[in-house]
């Protein structure tokens, strides 16, 4: 598919340090050391309802990510899949009374409005599954032929024992894992299946169920095989970080995981980065809830979208959060004031903050660090102390290249 217009890119005047990410495999920060261009897969979304703050928070913290690896002067190949057949597709489009493929469209354009809207930097490749079909339907042959596939009626199961190293992105108890499978798409006391953690990887054709034809007769893949098939296509085995909200963290990233591992021997990402859940109203922010606010909605309504972005940024891409509407005003404000300091022209010196911005995003994406240091310039510039510091005669149009290429947020 197409992805989204890419917003400029102002190029810094100095080079960000090595990037390091929290890795949910091994449980710490890890420095990321791209051989080549930087190779990132992002989980897209389901394209049944329009994007959400959660949505929003978790494409900004990759988009983070992006702009470190871009300013540490490295190319980057990012993929973004759109979960184009799966069963939450299809449940909504019934529902609603629409052809799954139109509200699918509908709503992937929708949210390519939204991701522009906050100068989020496109994918390289947007692929859905739908169009992926057939690299899907390849890699589940290939996983046929080494022995890890088995048949439960005329549906297609991945084993999970075959993996020695499957619960090593987790690290999750197999208890735990029962804990949640059900929740999330799994099928835990389906009879016939070998082990209940098993997962679907081919679903043959249901009367009155959408199907698409394949060279393994007409049905549907399961969805943690295409990301899978998605990734190694278009990213190669190895490639450095698999994201995501944590909510994916069992069972989609385990099972790509697995999948992978088994047909190449090698790792599938060299790390697992999971951004933390946004709440609404005291719950995590799901379609499935209804406790939605809509980036969409948001910006009908006017609101600048810098603002919504900015409101994102103020807190820590692992923490869970919860939004609310006293945080948008917040930034609105944060943002007013980021402007009248830059209208000075002159200001506080930039060089320590470009450092300061550019250290704090390469450790872990630290946003609330990187604001506070453009805070401080602010009110050095602004002097509100009564003093006001316009030493630097570039300081404006240094902060705002710096703001634009680092945290995306372009005033
Ligand atoms: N299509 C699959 C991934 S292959 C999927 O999870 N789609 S989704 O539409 O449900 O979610 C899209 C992305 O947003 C995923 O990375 C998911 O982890 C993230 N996400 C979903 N809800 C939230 C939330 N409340 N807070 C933060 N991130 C969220
Ligand atoms: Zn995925």
């Amino acid at each position: 598919m197409r992805a989204w217009p890419a917003p400029d890119l102002p190029v810094l005047p100095v080079t960000a340090p090595p990037v390091r990410v929290h890795d949910t495999a091994s449980g710490g920060l890890v420095e990321t050391r791209p051989d080549g261009p930087a190779r990132l897969y992002v989980c897209g979304i389901t394209p049944y309802d329009a994007t959400h703050m959660g949505h929003a928070a978790t494409y900004v913290a990759f988009d983070l990510l992006h702009r470190a690896w871009r300013n540490a002067g490295h190319d980057v190949v990012y993929v973004q899949n759109v979960t184009d057949v799966d069963d939450p597709l299809f449940e909504r489009a019934a529902k609603v009374g629409i052809d799954w493929r139109e509200l699918a469209a509908r709503e992937t354009e929708l949210f390519r409005q939204d991701m522009a809207a906050l100068r989020i930097l496109p994918p390289a490749h947007f692929p859905g599954a739908e169009e992926s079909l057939h690299l899907i339907v390849d890699l589940i042959r290939r996983l046929q032929d080494v022995g890890v596939v088995y048949q439960v009626d005329d549906d297609l199961y991945f084993s999970v024992s075959a993996d020695p190293a499957f619960g090593d992105e987790s690290g999750w108890t197999r208890d735990e894992m029962l804990a949640v499978f059900a929740d999330r798409g799994g099928d835990p006391d389906r009879a016939g299946k070998k082990d209940p953690l098993d997962c679907l990887v081919w679903r043959a054709e249901r009367p009155g169920e959408p199907a698409l034809d394949s060279a393994l007769g007409r049905g549907r893949p399961g969805w943690h095989v295409e990301c899978t098939a998605m990734a190694l296509d278009l990213l190669g085995e190895r490639f450095d970080v698999q994201g995501g909200g944590t909510d994916l963290i069992f069972p989609h990233h385990e099972m790509c995981a697995s999948e992978a591992q088994v047909l190449t021997g090698a790792p599938y990402a060299l790390a697992y980065v999971h951004a933390g859940m946004v709440a609404y109203d005291g719950a995590k922010m799901s379609k499935s809830k209804g406790n939605l606010v809509f980036v969409s909605a948001l910006r009908n309504s006017d609101v600048d979208p810098m603002a919504i972005r900015l409101t994102v940024l103020r807190h820590h891409y692992r923490s869970d959060w919860e939004w609310t509407d006293d945080q948008l005003w917040a930034s609105i404000d944060q943002l007013d004031r980021w402007r009248r300091a830059l209208a000075v022209g002159a200001g506080a010196p930039a060089a320590p903050v470009v450092d300061a911005v550019l250290t704090a995003l390469a450790t872990d994406l630290d946003a609330p660090s990187a604001i506070a240091a453009v805070d401080a310039w602010a009110d050095a510039t602004l002097g509100s102390s009564g003093l006001a510091d316009t030493s630097d005669p570039e300081a404006g149009a240094s902060m705002r290249a710096l703001l634009d290429a680092a945290l995306g947020v372009a005033l």
